[in-house]
């Protein structure tokens, strides 16, 4: 049976021997679910990248660039990392080059695996069908927060687990973890998540809505995954 595991920030990686397994990378406030809702509108191929120059470099290829610190859209960009500002029809298409805080970080920390898919609540089960598919051992790969812990990609860790029990085991002290959060979280993980760091901090910024929509299960069947130097 294969086996699920969680590693709590993109810094505990050199923990973990990714050889052989299915990464997913989370990183639920926001930088993944804004991906996940870039492609369910359209998006052609997406490039994370880690520094902000090498995403604005892109615009010359005629990519859009979306860049992201601290919650804020970088000046210069196309796009931020808002998933409201990739609908409509804007993203259509198109290829994105993107940088974010934490989450391109964690997606581009784990090219050694053999494969890694771009996880969020918002395609949560079309994650774990692809994942008994594969029948990989799984590490999901929280982005958390400039390398320390953040609830909201381990609660996704937890639901992962969940979906997958009757298919994976999963003996790790860190995925018994999130799936007991989960289990505390599930009935209202937006209220769960009130008092989490990321949320206080994207509160300040008067983001509410991106909040509610990034918790919603379930609501694109999509499913991006890295290939040489991009998702597709
Ligand atoms: O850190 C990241 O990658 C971002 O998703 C953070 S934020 O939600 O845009 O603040």
């Amino acid at each position: 049976m294969p086996n699920i595991d969680v590693c709590f920030s993109p810094e505990l990686l050199h923990l973990y021997d990714l050889k052989g397994k299915a990464v997913v990378a989370v990183d639920i406030l926001r930088a993944t679910s804004t991906m996940v809702t870039a492609f369910a509108e359209g998006a052609a191929n997406i490039f994370p990248v880690m520094e902000l120059e090498e995403c604005r470099a892109f615009a010359g290829q005629g990519c859009l660039t979306a860049a992201e610190r601290n919650g804020i859209k970088a000046e210069g960009f196309d796009l931020g990392n808002s998933p409201f500002g990739y609908m409509g029809g804007n993203v259509k298409g198109r290829n994105i080059a993107i940088t974010t805080t934490n989450g391109t970080r964690a997606i581009r920390m784990s090219e050694e695996a053999k494969e890694i898919v771009i996880g969020a609540f918002l395609n949560l089960q079309a994650v774990a069908d692809h994942l008994a598919e594969l029948g990989l051992d799984v590490l999901v790969v929280c982005a958390g927060w400039k390398g320390q812990f953040n609830l909201e990609d381990t609660l996704f860790a937890g639901a992962l687990a969940e979906r997958l029990q009757d298919t994976f085991s999963s003996e790790s002290d860190s995925t018994l973890a999130a799936s007991y959060l989960y289990q505390t979280a599930k009935t209202d993980i937006v209220s769960f998540l009130r008092q989490s760091s990321h949320v206080r901090r994207l509160e300040h910024l008067e983001i509410h809505k991106d909040i509610e929509f990034c918790l919603r299960h379930d609501v694109y069947d999509v499913l991006p995954v890295w290939r040489h130097d991009r998702l597709l």
